[in-house]
């Protein structure tokens, strides 16, 4: 965001730095790290003495309109970068420290000044805090210090500020909508997940409902697999330590997993990935031949991952997910056409979905990162190579990314947003000379001679926690009756009517449909309103003239009244949609 192409960039980035000497003055001994104005907002990371929640930001609205009640002017300063460094250091600011460190040679170093407080920052800004009024505090999340997770995790507190009091109540009013989509929101009112304090934290629990829509999606894919020549198997969710060292996994991404376990005398750890377990089968085989490839196994694979707490988000990031996994183990020769056809049935997925709004990001490796990656630049340029010729044959748009390759090899990933505008991984497709090397993976040729094979690490539909978030924002909540985890609601009338609900209850069962009967002494009206908030694509409604006519009264959600008709009738119309 800059100041040229942003009208509301001063003001935002001054209410950021209103809300920085807020919290300096609330916290003392907080160190500041970066604070810019965003889309909408503005936030302000800190280094903060004690954690702070939700809870405390009333608190610090209402210091930051005590400051700007107080007019302070608000003042550039410059400095000669010794003494801006001497400066920041005696204030026990070390993140401003380094970030003067980043300021180019050439360029003027610059503070803004408001009362007593000070800010290293290039400006521009109002000229005092009185012209700071309609504002918000609106959250707080953890983020890492210059975005690594190397780095410590920092809190930060987003705001948003406008012109006008009407801009902001505005602005307040949009966001209310998009949390209204929000799956955490839409998740507890739809009764499809929790997240128990007392189990953990990323530990989430399927109630009924959304385990009901979970199954139907695990069907449909594993059923897209089958038909694609993918075998299906059930592996161990933990695995010895040596495992991850022959995989690479310990050197380059052990942070991310759960803390090693001794059994007797031997050292256990919960999988962070299960492409090793993968790898085991292939090689359980014994000799393979160029014949037998490509091998595709595909597991629902449950794994687990050290994500820190202030990143967890609902079902979206977790720390124990299932993964629609498979790993295709193939010859060089056919990594292109493998690829493709991976593509080929993300989109097929997608549309059944109704996924429209996605893109593709090429996900490269950072050679200058060797921590998190395989050093081997012989191998990464081969696999990149391989990975953007099957792209140009693909002919799809995509953008590229440095540093967000895995660290094994570089991915296509399908990039999506979330409602809170965050924007989030759901497929990948990924190709992999390093593992097969790790574990010596070997096929006869046409030669007769030993062969290395080529991995392609996918998953479709994502973990089955974040493709559920998705769905959930994507549909807010009202999801297609293929995918509704009940389809029929049926609502007698009165109690007299109960016992032929049970009845046509069993029928729809019978037929494969997920129903449920409302048999509460409630009104109709409220029956029915609560299943549209609930909603439910269709309800049957069932009176005692309905029952002597030998009909059921359907409504359907967001249509109202169809109509009375026979059951059969009723059915015929749900398979129909439910195969459309
Ligand atoms: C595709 N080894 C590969 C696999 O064979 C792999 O694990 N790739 S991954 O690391 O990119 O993860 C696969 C997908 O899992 C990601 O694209 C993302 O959609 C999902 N995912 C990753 N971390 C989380 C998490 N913490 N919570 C929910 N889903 C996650
Ligand atoms: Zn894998």
């Amino acid at each position: 965001m800059n100041p040229e192409d942003d009208p509301y960039y001063n003001l935002r980035h001054s209410t950021a730095h209103l809300m920085a000497q807020a919290v300096g003055e609330l916290y003392p001994g907080v160190k500041y790290a970066i604070g810019p104005p965003i889309e909408d907002g503005f936030y302000y990371d800190f280094d903060l003495p004690t954690p702070i929640g939700e809870d405390d930001l009333p608190v610090i609205e209402a210091k930051m309109r005590e400051i700007a009640a107080r007019d302070l002017g608000i003042v550039r300063k410059e400095m000669p970068r010794e003494e801006a460094i001497a400066f920041c250091t005696a204030m026990g600011q070390p993140y401003k420290v380094e970030l003067i460190g980043d300021i180019p040679e050439d360029d003027v170093i610059s503070f803004y000044q408001q009362g007593d407080w000070i800010d290293l920052c290039r400006g521009p800004h109002v000229p005092s805090t009185s012209h700071l009024k309609h504002f918000r505090l609106l959250g707080v999340a953890g983020a890492y210090w210059r975005g690594s997770e190397k780095n410590k995790m920092l809190t930060r507190i987003y705001g948003t500020s406008w012109n006008t009091e009407e801009e902001l109540e505005e602005y307040l009013q949009r966001l209310e909508e998009a949390r209204r989509r929000d799956h955490r929101v839409l998740g507890a009112d739809l009764k499809l997940f929790t997240i128990m304090e007392e189990i953990g934290k990323g530990l989430p629990i399927w109630l009924p409902r959304g385990a009901s829509v979970r199954r139907v999606l695990e069907n449909f894919i594993v059923e897209i697999e089958r038909r694609a020549g993918y075998q299906h198997v059930y592996t161990p969710t933990v695995a010895k330590v040596d495992l991850y060292e022959t995989s690479g996994h310990w050197a380059h991404y052990k942070e991310h997993m759960f803390p090693v376990m001794k059994v007797e005398n031997e050292e256990y750890v919960l999988r962070p990935m299960n492409c090793p377990h993968h790898i085991q089968i292939y090689r359980s085989q014994g000799i393979v031949s160029y014949r037998d490839l490509p091998i595709r196994i595909a597991e629902l694979g449950t794994m687990f991952r050290y994500e820190p707490s202030g990143t967890l988000t609902g079902l979206s990031r977790v720390r124990m997910m299932c993964l629609n996994d498979a790993h295709i183990f193939c010859r060089e020769d056919q990594i292109q056409d493998e690829f493709i056809k991976v593509v080929h049935m993300i989109e097929e997925a997608y549309q059944r979905l109704g996924f429209k709004e996605y893109r593709y990001r090429l996900s490269l490796h950072d050679p200058n990162d060797r921590e998190k990656y395989v050093d081997n630049p012989a191998m990464w340029a081969t696999a990149e190579n391989a990975l953007r010729s099957a792209l140009e044959s693909l002919n799809i748009p995509y953008y590229e990314a440095v540093g967000e390759a895995a660290f094994y090899g570089p991915k296509l990933d399908i990039q999506v947003k979330t409602v809170m505008g965050k924007e989030e991984t759901i497929s990948t497709s990924q190709i992999d000379y390093h593992l097969p090397n790790q574990f010596g993976l070997e096929y006869v040729g046409e030669d007769g001679k030993p062969h290395r094979p080529v991995m392609i690490h996918r998953g479709v539909l994502s973990t089955m926690e974040r493709m559920v978030a998705f769905l959930i924002e994507n549909y807010a909540g009202a999801f297609p009756v293929w995918l509704a985890p009940v389809q029929v609601m049926i609502l007698p009338i009165a109690d007299a009517q109960n016992e032929k609900a049970y009845e046509i209850q069993r029928q729809l069962l019978e037929a494969g449909f997920r129903v449920e009967v409302d048999p509460r002494s409630e009104r109709v009206g409220k029956k029915i309103a609560e299943a549209e908030t609930q909603k439910i694509p269709y309800m049957l409604i069932l009176g005692k003239r309905d029952i002597a006519n030998g009909v059921v009264s359907v409504r359907k959600r967001g249509e109202g009244d169809l109509g009375a008709v026979p059951l059969e009738e009723f059915i015929e119309r749900l398979t129909q949609e439910v195969n459309a």
